[in-house]
């Protein structure tokens, strides 16, 4: 049993100029599939999970000889596998605003979809160092939040920091931006909403209720 690197559903250039082909290629191309990779050589000889959103919301169950390898490689290839489906081209899917259940639960959460953007935008530029802005589903009521590293929501509050079905997510770790944006990480994040797949967030969003 071995995981592998899911194909991108667009070409590498269809996110510019939010996200640049080079920038698309070495995130998914190397980054990705280097996490598939070591995720696939610390698993070697465990009887797993063959679901990577199943093995990471149980990593306590993993030896603790892997246990860091497998939560770090495990939680990089779950983190952008959902990253690359939660994106599409702007204007073929990609910015706007969400509609239905999900835009109402957004305005009775936050107030307005400005006022969850605020809150997300402030959750990926004050997370330290490298990792995620979130928004999830915990308990019903969605929660807008941050994790390390490649820590995902789906391994719980006391181990990531933040627990909940991950709805949408923004990959806030310099390999990310840096080709286009350098240091510029409010940019990144500002115009990342260009290029947001809403009706994908919905979807999340109403599997992540029943
Ligand atoms: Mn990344």
């Amino acid at each position: 049993m071995a995981f592998n690197l899911p194909d991108l559903p667009y070409p590498h250039d269809a996110l510019e100029p939010v996200i640049d082909a080079q920038t698309m290629q070495l995130h998914h191309g190397k980054h990705h599939q280097t996490y598939v990779t070591n995720l696939n050589n610390a698993i070697e000889g465990l009887d797993v999970p063959n679901d990577i959103e199943r093995l990471i919301a149980d990593i306590g169950a993993i030896p603790e000889a892997k246990r860091t390898a497998v939560r770090n490689n495990g939680g990089g290839h779950a983190n952008h596998s959902l990253f690359w489906q939660l994106m599409a081209p702007k204007g073929k899917g990609g910015g706007g605003a969400p509609s239905g259940d999900l835009a109402a639960a957004i305005d009775s959460t936050f107030g307005s979809l400005e006022k969850f953007k605020e809150t997300f935008t402030t959750a990926a530029l004050t997370r330290f160092g490298s990792g995620w802005a979130w928004l999830v589903v915990d308990g019903g009521t969605l929660k807008v939040g941050s994790t390390a590293n490649q820590d995902s929501p789906l391994m719980g509050q006391a181990v990531a920091g933040l627990g909940g079905r991950p709805i949408l997510g923004l990959d806030v770790w310099e390999h990310a931006y840096y080709l286009n944006y350098q240091n510029r990480r409010p940019d990144y994040v500002k115009a990342w909403w260009d290029v947001v797949n809403w009706d994908k967030v919905a979807d999340l969003f109403t599997q992540a209720r029943t």
